[in-house]
């Protein structure tokens, strides 16, 4: 079989998943939210990673169907824990460019939410600085029309891609997710990660820091005032039920 039917086969048979990795409030120690990440279930090949289908998907337009099925679970699930009664929390889900640049993109997250009954103030759409950081008048539209819904976006890997700083402060945007390789090589990057911090608060965004691994990180983002954090030395992306035991150990 090509990938390509191989992945119209993992839809259909439902051989996805959603692993959930925590992000916590640095100041309270709580988890605030997860970021939802896909991973194939191969009946095979075990657990493949979606950095090696992704591109594939993205390429056949795939990912449309995969994205919908992702943002429908993770919706789904995280509504499942409000209703165990766990505290409220954001799901944050990776969109790809193709989903993001759909015309009806706000009509099918509108769509996912009045199905699965999540209120949209627990969903967190992540895209990617060069798919926000654009003058086109769909992007600031959809930007928009998100914001009207009432779902948060955040900007992924924040400092890799091409940004356009210019934009950011016109844009509709809630949190900046500084990307890893700035938080790994943390004394290298020290004034651009103070830098992004500062600038998120100045413009009343969030901030959380991503690829969190040590303790003397985490002291130095907490002396910083960075709001959030999410990285391994907390936690590494988890399947739902694991969710579960965390969220009852903190209550
Ligand atoms: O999950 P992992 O730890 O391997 O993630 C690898 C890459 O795949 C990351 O860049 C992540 O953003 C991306 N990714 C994970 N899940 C999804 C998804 O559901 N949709 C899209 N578009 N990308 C995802
Ligand atoms: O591109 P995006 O930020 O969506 O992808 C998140 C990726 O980062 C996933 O592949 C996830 O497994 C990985 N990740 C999450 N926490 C850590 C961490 O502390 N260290 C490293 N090296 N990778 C991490
Ligand atoms: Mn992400
Ligand atoms: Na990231």
């Amino acid at each position: 079989l090509t990938m390509e039917t191989e992945l119209r086969k993992a839809l259909k048979e439902g051989q996805f998943e959603l692993h959930y990795q925590p992000q916590k409030n640095i100041v309270t120690g709580r988890i605030v939210g997860v970021e939802a990440l896909l991973r194939w279930n191969h009946p095979k090949e075990g657990f493949i990673s979606p950095g090696t289908f992704i591109p594939l998907a993205e390429k056949t337009g795939l990912i449309l169907e995969i994205g919908d099925w992702v943002m429908y679970e993770a919706c789904r699930q995280n509504k499942q824990w409000q209703d165990e009664g766990y505290d409220p929390i954001i799901v944050g889900v990776n969109l790809s460019a193709k989903q993001f640049h759909q015309s009806d993109l706000v009509e099918r997250v509108a769509s996912i939410l009045n199905k699965t009954g999540l209120q949209p103030s627990h969903l967190e759409l992540e895209i990617t600085e060069s798919m926000a950081m654009s003058n086109e008048e769909d992007i600031i539209q959809t930007l928009e029309g998100l914001r009207d819904l009432g779902v948060y976006v955040s900007i992924d890997d924040f400092g890799t891609g091409y940004s356009s700083l210019k934009y950011l402060s016109r844009f509709p945007v809630n949190k900046l997710k500084i990307d890893k390789v700035f938080i790994q090589n943390r004394k290298q990057n020290e004034a651009i990660v103070k830098s992004i911090i500062h600038m998120s608060h100045s413009l009343d965004m969030k901030v959380i820091a991503e690829g969190v691994e040590t303790e003397e990180q985490l002291t130095f983002l907490k002396n910083e005032r960075c709001d959030e954090m999410q990285g391994f030395f907390y936690s590494k992306p988890l399947p739902p039920k694991h969710l579960n035991e965390m969220f009852q150990k903190q209550t």
